[in-house]
């Protein structure tokens, strides 16, 4: 057997990342620009994205931080809505008819980053939204963790699946749902299972490391994120599912940037900063367990499947070539430190 020394895929996409506002966006979108053609764009600013107008008004903010930093660029953000227990149906119709937005995310509230404004009760409060998604076709994307302070922060995802996700399913049959950054053996159990039409995204850090990442040595603020690393057993399953050729499972970064000094304080931001080097580490944790050939379906094509669209025409080439993570991004007035900084991965991509 020779070893596979360059891969050439369809362009691939990110099916879920942060791309925030304002400098930090400006200093971030050229990095997922230049891997990805497509990426579905979180709505957790401060205000968050909750009306079709916002969602169209951060959609043309995301293009002019393209044209300034990277002229040229044929990249396409697919914007998303931040469910509340106030979303109207009118509000999804309107969504819907906008031609930019592609998904509705529900953050139960205090999940994550900026989820204050996030659904207290998603089965009392926001019936008529979803019904309006099922019959506009606009998938619902989940971070699914409860946030009951008695369920263990490890255990969110497992409760989740039991007290929301399979109710909410029953009540919406008919309704799309990504079950977003998958951490557990439990939730790929669920999704690979599950009927109806359902995915899931899976993140590069949740493939490659384990919880003890976030404690080697000392504790270790950049390798924390929501969901949080979870243990050996959990990622197996997880990489499991991406490289095992389910069209359920595709690439969704959850790349979330925080500057160096809040993810370094005494009450550090949850958040792995990953849009530089996301095809290198996807190759690296496929390669890890032979299973490169599956990186075009996981990377490329599962996603647009999902979501109704078509392949990117494009490719991008991965080489068998040492890529070394650098320690700290300089953009613009922000530092940035990106996941696994200081280490070296064996691929890097060529033409992108
Ligand atoms: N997780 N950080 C953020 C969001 C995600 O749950 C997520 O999608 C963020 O900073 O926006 C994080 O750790
Ligand atoms: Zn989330
Ligand atoms: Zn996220």
């Amino acid at each position: 057997m020779t070893l596979t020394t360059t891969l050439t895929i369809p362009r691939p996409d990110d099916w879920h990342v942060h791309l925030r506002d304002g400098s930090i966006l400006e200093a971030v979108v050229g990095h997922t620009a230049a891997q990805f053609g497509r990426a579905i764009v979180m709505p957790n600013l401060t205000p968050p994205v909750t009306t079709a107008e916002q969602a169209v008004a951060y959609h043309q903010r995301i293009l002019n931080a393209l044209h300034k930093t990277a002229p040229g660029s044929q990249f396409k953000p697919l914007m998303t809505l931040y469910l509340t227990n106030n979303t109207t149906a009118e509000e999804i119709r309107r969504a819907s008819e906008s031609g930019v937005v592609y998904g509705v995310k529900l953050y139960p509230a205090g999940a994550t980053t900026n989820s204050d404004a996030g659904v207290t009760d998603v089965l009392r409060y926001c019936g008529a939204a979803l019904e309006a998604m099922q019959e506009c076709g606009l998938p619902l994307l989940v971070h699914g963790e409860v946030t009951d302070p008695s369920v263990d922060l490890f255990d969110r995802e497992a409760v989740f699946i039991d007290r929301i996700m399979i109710p909410l399913r029953k009540q919406f049959p008919a309704l799309k749902v990504v079950f977003e950054h998958l951490t557990t053996a439990e939730g790929v159990a669920y999704v690979s299972e599950a009927e109806g039409d359902i995915g899931a995204t899976i993140t590069p850090q949740h493939l490659l490391y384990n919880r003890n990442a976030i404690f080697s040595g000392g504790l270790r603020p950049h390798w924390y994120c929501l969901p949080v690393l979870k243990r050996e057993k959990h990622r197996l399953a997880l990489v499991e599912a991406a490289t095992g050729g389910s069209k359920r499972f595709f690439l969704g970064t959850d790349s979330a940037p925080h500057v160096k000094g809040r993810k370094e304080q005494d009450c550090g931001c949850a958040g792995c900063y990953t849009a530089l080097h996301a095809m290198e580490l996807y190759a690296e944790a496929f390669d890890a367990v032979g299973r490169l050939d599956q990186l075009q379906a996981f990377a490329s094509e599962n996603g647009p499947a999902f979501y109704g669209l078509p392949v990117n025409q494009d490719t991008i080439t991965l080489q068998r070539q040492e890529f070394e993570i650098p320690d700290q991004l300089q953009l613009g007035d922000e530092v940035l430190v990106p996941l696994a900084n200081g280490r070296k991965l064996a691929w890097s991509i060529v033409k992108a």
